[in-house]
């Protein structure tokens, strides 16, 4: 019996309360879902951007640079998060994601959300597990899954023009998907908005909590630490999604 089942905390009360309630609730998640499964964050303590200049590595100055070192960057972060199974956040957010009238947004890349079950997520960043034409090319621009671990070779190729290929992932100073983007700004017009695991400070997926209250939303955040989001949120819950989730959706169900 977890500390949370025995008698959870008026706040997991008060925001299980809102959620329960709710018409609309949109979810935007980022690595702190992802952490209880063994997957690196980025900013926290032993996070990915600790130990790597995300300036070296995730822009496309970085891969015209120098393309090997990024690709092996991301065969590590594809050999790491293909040994992670979803946790028991990503398990909730699966079954909450089906309901009508909930959207899950993520900024994760490893696509745990999709493995624990979530559909039509919204994947603001891409997916570590897809590829696309690092020349643009026609054909390549549409990205095409590959989910080989290890890749077969040290920079992969476009299958259309033989070119190189690239993560499709949103890099650094690249735009988000215009219809990603569309549907996050279109599901701000909710009744709550959660943010789960994310230090709120990669933009324009931080700004979605800040237009969803512009918008007349209750919004909450759980997470480890405080956050860029801490003093806008209407409720701020401190702790691991792992234990929060489950906690909230037994009040809630
Ligand atoms: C854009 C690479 C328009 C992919 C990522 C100068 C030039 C160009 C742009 C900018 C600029 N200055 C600012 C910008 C905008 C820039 C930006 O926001 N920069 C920030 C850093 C200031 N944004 C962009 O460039 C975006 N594009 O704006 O396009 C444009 C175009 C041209 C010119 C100007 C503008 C593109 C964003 C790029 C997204 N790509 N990385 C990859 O390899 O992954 S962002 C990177 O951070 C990740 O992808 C991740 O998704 C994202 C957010 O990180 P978090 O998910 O929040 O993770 P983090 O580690 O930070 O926090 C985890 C939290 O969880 C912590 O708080 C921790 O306490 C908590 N936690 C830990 N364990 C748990 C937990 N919580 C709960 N439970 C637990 N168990």
């Amino acid at each position: 019996m977890s500390s949370l089942e025995e008698r959870p905390p008026d706040h997991t009360v008060k925001l299980a309360g809102r959620i329960g309630a709710a018409t609309r609730v949109t979810i935007l998640t980022g690595a702190g879902v992802s952490a209880a499964s063994g997957v690196p964050t980025f900013r926290g303590v032993g996070g990915l951007w600790r130990t790597y200049r995300a300036e070296d590595l995730a822009t496309p100055d970085a891969f015209t640079r120098d393309p090997q070192l990024v690709w092996e960057w991301y065969a590590w972060r594809r050999e790491t998060v293909a040994a992670c199974r979803p946790n028991a956040a990503h398990a909730v957010l699966a079954r909450w994601s089906r309901r009508d009238g909930t959207t899950l947004i993520t900024q994760n890349v490893d696509d745990l959300h999709l493995r624990a079950g979530s559909r039509d997520v919204v994947r603001l960043h891409g997916s570590l597990w897809e590829l696309k034409c690092a020349d643009h090319c026609a054909a390549g621009v549409t990205p095409w899954r590959d989910e080989r671990v290890p890749l077969p070779e040290r920079i992969p190729r476009c299958p259309h023009c033989g070119g190189y290929a690239r993560p499709a992932i949103v890099w650094f100073g690249e735009s988000l998907d215009a219809s990603d983007v569309d549907r996050a700004l279109a599901a701000t017009a909710c009744d709550v908005f959660l943010t789960v695991g994310t230090s709120a400070v990669v933009y324009p997926a931080a700004g979605f909590v800040h237009e969803s209250k512009r918008r007349g939303a209750f919004t909450a955040e759980i997470n480890m630490d405080e956050t860029a989001a801490s003093s806008t949120v209407d409720l701020s819950i401190r702790g691991g999604a792992e234990e929060i989730l489950p906690a909230l959706d037994r009040l809630i169900s």
